[in-house]
């Protein structure tokens, strides 16, 4: 299985809840590695535009004033099958349908506050990634 990265974001619910390093833990214990590590408050712009996909669907605006209420960290994590990884360990969006003992159905109560975000194909981690991350922001592990 190839080696690849995904990009992931504790959103603002999770932060507020003092939950960053007990689900980075999640991501580490399950094998996966932060390569590249940031805190920032989105603005509005940064917001609509990493969900531009999305701007015309109904929770749109909500989405976009959920995302910038407060801090959020944004990790690039690396390993075998990262995306879908993460992916598993993020749970379902409505974490009503996420599977016990993933991220959503641990932090998260509704679907429009789910706690994480993570890519959800190659194509859109290779977007994001580069989205909030410089080629020379990525610390690839040299030991
Ligand atoms: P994902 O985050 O699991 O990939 P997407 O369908 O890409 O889910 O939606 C992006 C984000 O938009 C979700 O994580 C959630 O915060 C929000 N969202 C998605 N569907 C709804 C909805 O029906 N109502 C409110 N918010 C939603």
């Amino acid at each position: 299985m190839a080696v690849e990265r995904t990009l992931s974001i504790i959103k603002p619910d999770a932060v507020a809840k003092n939950a960053i390093g007990e689900i980075l833990g999640r991501f580490e214990k399950a094998g996966l590695k932060v390569v590249a590590l940031k805190m920032l408050h989105l603005s509005r712009e940064q917001a609509e535009g990493f969900y531009a996909e999305h701007k015309e669907r109904p929770f749109f605006g909500d989405l976009v004033a959920f995302m910038t209420s407060g801090p959020v960290t944004v990790q690039v994590l690396e390993g075998e099958d990262a995306v879908k990884k993460n992916r598993d360990l993020m749970g379902a969006t409505n974490p009503k349908d996420a599977e016990a003992g993933t991220i959503r159905a641990d932090f998260a109560e509704t679907i429009d506050e789910n706690a994480v975000h993570g890519s959800d194909s190659a194509e859109s981690a290779a977007r994001e990634v580069d989205y909030f991350f410089a080629d020379e922001e990525l610390c690839p592990r040299t030991r």
